[in-house]
């Protein structure tokens, strides 16, 4: 096993109402078995605002706890891997990174795209754009007009405080009946759901994640004061999770992404709860490089995944990205799902050995 901890400047600024960042920093895990190789990318950043989980917790565990777990020992098959790491509580970020690497392996040893061994149904996904906080509303709208030219069939942007019922209002003036959602990282609590009932009036797809991070009982009763949908990210940490949302029902629709549950087969499980439920879910982005966003495609091809993810073309977030050809977006809003074996993409590693900060080698 090898980790790198990597920095990687954004095209732009990204700014949630957690804070504005700048750059990219993430581990990468490389792992061999049996003369092939499969990559996985963590999704936790530098800093634990999205997640308790960082850069140097999933270092950590991915060092000290993961890898003596998994290093040495036969696997027949990769969903057997989120399992064999249970003793270790949370840190489903690291979890995930090296839960994916080992789908990317098999998938790379039986010589089929990952979207295969997962389940997958469809060879193109359909693709939306999440879009920060920006100075100026009148940024925001020429943001947007950027990406609707660009073809992407969904538009979030983020909100908070001071930043909501007028954005969105100013967004339906100017584009009309766009398909529009709204993402608040848990900025409100509440107290605020007269103010978020303002938002009804938009015809907004949903609002994701209004209330805190780990809350399932006061989405339940704002749901109910809400026409608007509500999708929850953060707060679906876990399939046990999402059992007591759906029961409660505190969302009617969800997001997945895998570094936030443990991986792939625990975000198999997410979808397929979901789905029996008919709850759609849509495939969530942590601003990944083209090896983590190459995973997301696979993982989208699902048939529950019926509503445009945030999984988007690689020259919205890095030039260039760690992968060549990049992941692009087509003018009908979608992306190709890569053919080759595994993830399918080819990695880059003088551009992996460039953004390089830290690097680790693990034997059996
Ligand atoms: O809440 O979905 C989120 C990025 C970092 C952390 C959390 C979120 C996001 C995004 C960006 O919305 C999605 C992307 O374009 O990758
Ligand atoms: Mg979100």
């Amino acid at each position: 096993m090898e980790l790198r901890l990597l920095r990687l400047p954004l095209v732009r600024y990204f700014e949630t109402s957690f804070g504005r960042i700048h750059d990219r920093a993430f581990v990468l895990v490389t792992i061999d078995g049996d003369g092939a190789t499969g990559m996985g990318e963590c999704v936790a950043d530098d800093h634990p605002y999205y997640s308790s989980e960082t850069t140097r917790t999933s270092w950590h565990i991915l060092h000290d706890f993961i890898a003596p777990l998994v290093l040495g020992r036969t696997f027949t098959h990769p969903s057997e891997v989120f399992d064999a790491l249970a003793v270790i509580r949370g840190h489903n970020m690291a979890k995930a990174a090296l839960e994916m690497a080992a789908w990317d392996l098999y998938a790379r040893q039986q010589n089929v795209p990952l979207a295969k061994l997962l389940g997958g149904t469809r060879d193109r996904i359909e693709s939306g754009v999440s879009i920060g906080i920006q100075d100026t509303f009148d940024e925001l709208l020429e943001r947007i007009e950027i990406e609707l030219a660009a073809g992407y069939r969904r538009i979030k942007i983020k909100v908070k405080p001071g930043w909501d019922v007028e954005a969105a209002g100013r967004v339906r003036q100017r584009f009309g009946d766009i398909p529009l959602m709204v993402d608040a990282n848990a900025a409100y609590s509440l107290k605020d759901a007269d103010h978020l009932a303002e938002l009804d009036a938009f015809g907004l797809m949903m609002i994701e994640q209004p209330l805190d991070y780990d809350d399932i009982r006061d989405h339940a009763r704002l749901q109910q004061r809400l026409q608007t949908a509500i999708c929850l990210d953060e707060s679906i940490h876990t399939v046990h999770a999402a059992q007591d949302a759906i029961e409660a029902g505190a969302c009617r629709i969800i997001n997945i992404k895998p570094g936030r549950v443990g991986g792939h087969r625990e975000s198999i499980r997410l979808h397929d709860l979901a789905a029996r439920h008919e709850i759609p879910v849509w495939h969530g982005g942590m601003l990944e490089s083209g090896i983590g966003r190459a995973h997301n495609i696979h993982l989208s091809t699902l048939p529950n995944f019926s509503l445009p993810g945030d999984v988007a073309a690689s020259r919205r977030y890095f030039a260039p990205d760690l992968i060549d050809p990049e992941i692009t977006v087509a003018p009908d809003g979608t992306i190709a799902v890569p053919g080759g074996a595994g993830i399918g993409v080819h990695i880059v590693s003088d551009r992996v050995a460039a953004a390089t900060q830290e690097r680790a080698e693990l034997r059996a």
